[in-house]
C-alpha cells in the first residue's frame, strides 16, 4: 500500500484534523523508518518502529510513558526536554497499522548533525547528556522494561561476533582475517567494563544507551540542544557507555561510515568540549571509579559497535539498514580505525577527565 494512504489512515485514528499535504523520508538512524509528514500546515514525525530489532515495541512505549510521567510528577528540571509521542483516540501512544507506528510533533527550527563542524556546540550537548542521567538518577532501575536484553553487554556482543565468524553463513568472514584479528587482540580489554560491573565496582544507572549526536535536536539559531530523542534503549547501563558512545560519534573527525580511513580519528578539541560539558553536569553524581572508566569506555563502545556492524555484515545485513553493498563492513572498518586512534590518546583523554572532575 502507498505510504501516503497509511499516513492518511493513521491521522484519522488521532486527534489530528486535516489532510496530508506533504511528506518526506528522514534517512538518519539505522533502525526505524522516519518521515516528516505535513498535515495542513503542521509538521509531524511519523515513525515506524523496527520490529526486527525491537521484538516488543510496546515495551518501549510503556517506558516512554514512565519517563515522561516521572519527569512531570517529580517536577524535574532538566537541561533539555525529551521526545513525547502523541496519544491516539484510544489514549495509546502508538498505533498498529501496517506496522508499529508512533507520532510526535515536529520540533520547528531544529536540526541534527551527523558530523560536527564547530566544536563549541558540543559543550551544551555534553551537559545535556550528563544531565539526562542525573535527571533519572532517583528513578528506580526496575521501573523501565528491558527493550533489548544485554544491549551493551560487550562480552556477550563479542561472543556473538565470534559465533557468527565461525558460522560464516555467506562465506564473507573468510576474507576478513585482519579485521577479525582486531577483536581477538582487544577482546580482554573490551570486557573491562563487564569485569568491573561483575565485581560490583560500577553502579548501574538509567542511561540513554544511544547517545549519538544526531539523537539531540539542536536549535538552528542558538545551536543549543532542545530535545533528546530516540529513547528506545533507555535502560539500566553504565555512564561509561553513554559517555563513550557520544565521544565515538561526536568526537570522530569523519562520518560513522567514512571509507577513507586516513580521515577517521578522534578530534581532541571536540573531545574536550563534549567532556567539559558532560562532566559539569555529571561530576556531582559519578563515583571515582566511574570517572576512571569513562575514557576507556570510548574505545570499548566503539569496538563493540564495530563488532556489531561486522557480525551483521557476515550475517547478511539483517539488523542495521544499509545504503550500499558492504556498508556494514565499511562502518566496521571506520569504527576499528577510530578505536585504534583512541587507544593512542587514552592518557590525554583520561588526564582531561580528571581535570574536569576537580
Ligand atoms: C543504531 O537507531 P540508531 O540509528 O540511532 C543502534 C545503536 C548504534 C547505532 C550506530 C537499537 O542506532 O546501538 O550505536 O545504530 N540502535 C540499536 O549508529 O541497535
Ligand atoms: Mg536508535
Amino acid at each position: 500500500m502507498e505510504i501516503k494512504s497509511t499516513f492518511e489512515q493513521l491521522i484519522k485514528l488521532y486527534h489530528i484534523e486535516g489532510v496530508v499535504t506533504d511528506y518526506r523520508k528522514i534517512d538518519s538512524g539505522h533502525m526505524n523508518d522516519t518521515y516528516c509528514v505535513t498535515v495542513n500546515d503542521t509538521d509531524y514525525i511519523f515513525q515506524k518502529v523496527n520490529e526486527y530489532a525491537f521484538k516488543k515495541p510496546e515495551l518501549i512505549m510503556e517506558n516512554l510513558h514512565a519517563l515522561t510521567d516521572y519527569i512531570e510528577f517529580n517536577n524535574k528540571k532538566s537541561a533539555c526536554k525529551i521526545v513525547k509521542f502523541i496519544d491516539n483516540k484510544e489514549g495509546k501512544n502508538y498505533t498498529i497499522l501496517n506496522g508499529f507506528w508512533r507520532i510526535c510533533r515536529y520540533e520547528c527550527n531544529t536540526v541534527t548533525y551527523d558530523i560536527i563542524e564547530n566544536a563549541e556546540i558540543l559543550y551544551s550537548s555534553g551537559f545535556a547528556f550528563g544531565d539526562f542521567i542525573n535527571t533519572l538518577s532517583d528513578m528506580p532501575l526496575g521501573s523501565l522494561n528491558i527493550t533489548i536484553p544485554d544491549f551493551h553487554n560487550t562480552r556477550k556482543r563479542l561472543n556473538y561476533f565470534f559465533e557468527k565468524v565461525k558460522e560464516d553463513p555467506l562465506g564473507r568472514a573468510k576474507e576478513l582475517g585482519a579485521d577479525i584479528e582486531v577483536f581477538e587482540k582487544y577482546r580482554d580489554f573490551c570486557c573491562k567494563l563487564n569485569d568491573l560491573t561483575d565485581e560490583g565496582l560500577l553502579p548501574l544507572r538509567l542511561v540513554h544507551n544511544d547517545t549519538k549526536y544526531n539523537n539531540i535536536l539542536i536549535d538552528v539559531t542558538t545551536q543549543k540542544p532542545v530535545c533528546i530523542i530516540d529513547l528506545d534503549t533507555v535502560m539500566p547501563g553504565l555512564a561509561a557507555h553513554d559517555f563513550g558512545d557520544a565521544i565515538r560519534f561526536a568526537g570522530n573527525k569523519a562520518a560513522e561510515d567514512e571509507t577513507e580511513l586516513t580521515k577517521v580519528g578522534l578530534n581532541m578539541v571536540y573531545y574536550k568540549e563534549f567532556t567539559h560539558g558532560f562532566m559539569d553536569s555529571a561530576k556531582q553524581f559519578l563515583t571515582e571509579t566511574e570517572i576512571e572508566t569513562l575514557a576507556f569506555g570510548a574505545p570499548i563502545i566503539t569496538l563493540e559497535l564495530a563488532s556489531r556492524f561486522l557480525a551483521d555484515h557476515i550475517d547478511g545485513d539483517n539488523y542495521f539498514r544499509i545504503h550500499r553493498p558492504n556498508h556494514n563492513l565499511e562502518r566496521a572498518r571506520c569504527q576499528i580505525r577510530l578505536a585504534e586512534d583512541m587507544f593512542t590518546k587514552l592518557d590525554e583523554m583520561q588526564e582531561y577527565l580528571v581535570n574536569c572532575s576537580q
